[in-house]
């Protein structure tokens, strides 16, 4: 069976006027450097990049030495082809401005360059996630781009995609018109086609939390777990199993794959923080894939694509996955 290739795609969304010429070359370039980070990821502790780099980053979270070199990757692959305003990153507190050297576009790239940087040196999937906005009001001008163009809601996402470094490299992707999934063959080192319209399905036994935040949740997340752990003798009459991988890729992959809810919910254990994972470069991206695939993310309270950023890293609650739990889940906050 012959499959497309990530370029023979790219080049068929963009005969069919759903993506322009910039944003092509954007997406390839990101695979590229996907490609590199796969590499030093994939390469384990044969190389001296395992373990901590000895800072942390904006979140105040120990930074491993892949973190930085991902980070890195992400910004010099993108830096001097002239499709990008400006970078943002969970590695970086301010925005990445692009070398006066370079030519500037209209686009702006925004990364969690090793989501699941924890699980690395107990080889377990990691990933990258990146989303894609446009730069408004460029003034064209070469003045520097500040936190304010990126504070756009996830609904202007042109772009929006993770890699998970797994058994397989994948390259989960899209632009607005379905989701589709690319595994790297190693042999060619081509991204190919191996799932072309993923559907997240509306129903799942299965779901996904932390539960040793238990005690923090709010009542309604509370009530839904209680719910599902009674089982087939609970009101839901059925048994659901439970899965956590602690990487948001590996765990929103096998939602987007088979099915399942997926929650890192609003909690009390830091008032400061509402819920863990990052509007911008985690939350988002995720949410427009879950979307375009058929499913559903919300902060229990709302659409996640709808929350108006107010900080480049602020924290965002995040429910999503199979449809019909999500609605169950959020309306029990309306309730
Ligand atoms: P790290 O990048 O610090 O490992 O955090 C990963 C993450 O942001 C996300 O990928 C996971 O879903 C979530 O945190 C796991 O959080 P817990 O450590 O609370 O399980």
């Amino acid at each position: 069976m012959s499959r497309i290739t990530l370029s023979q795609f790219l080049i068929q969304q963009q005969r069919e006027e759903r993506i322009c010429a910039e944003l092509r070359f954007l997406v390839e370039v990101v695979a590229r450097a996907v490609k590199a980070i796969g590499n030093a990821v994939g390469k384990g502790g044969l190389t001296n990049s395992l373990g901590e780099a000895g800072g942390e980053n904006v979140q105040g979270e120990v930074q491993k030495k892949l973190d930085v070199i991902a980070n890195e990757i992400l910004l010099e692959a993108n830096e001097w082809g002239g499709h990008l305003a400006a970078m943002a990153s969970e590695e970086m507190d301010l925005p990445h401005q692009i070398p006066h050297r370079y030519p500037k576009g209209e686009f702006l790239l925004l990364f969690d360059p090793l989501d699941g940087s924890s699980n690395i040196d107990v080889n377990i999937s990691v990933g990258t996630i990146f989303s894609v906005l446009r730069c408004p009001d460029r003034a064209g001008d070469g003045s520097d781009v500040d936190e304010s163009a990126f504070l756009q809601p996830g609904n202007q996402q042109v772009v929006a995609g993770y890699a998970v470094y797994g058994a397989a490299t994948q390259l989960v992707l899209t632009v607005g018109s379905g989701v589709q999934a690319f595994t790297l063959d190693r042999e060619t080192g081509s991204f190919v086609m191996t799932a072309e319209s993923m559907r997240v399905p509306e129903d799942t036994r299965e779901y996904a939390i932390n539960a040793s935040n238990a005690r923090w949740w709010e009542a309604p997340v509370r009530r839904y777990v209680d719910e599902l752990n009674a089982g087939k003798n609970g009101p839901r009459g059925k048994d659901f199993n439970m899965r956590w991988v602690g990487s948001m890729v590996a765990d929103v992959h096998r939602i987007l794959t088979r099915g399942g809810i997926f929650m890192y919910p609003m909690d009390t254990k830091d008032p400061t923080k509402p819920g863990k994972l990052r509007l911008m470069y985690e939350a988002n991206p995720m949410a427009m894939i879950v979307e375009q695939a058929g499913g559903a993310a919300t902060t229990g309270y709302q659409r996640i694509l709808d929350v108006q950023p107010e900080k480049l890293h602020q924290r965002v609650p995040v429910i999503l996955g199979s449809k019909n739990e999500v609605e169950r889940v959020t309306g029990y906050h309306s309730s």
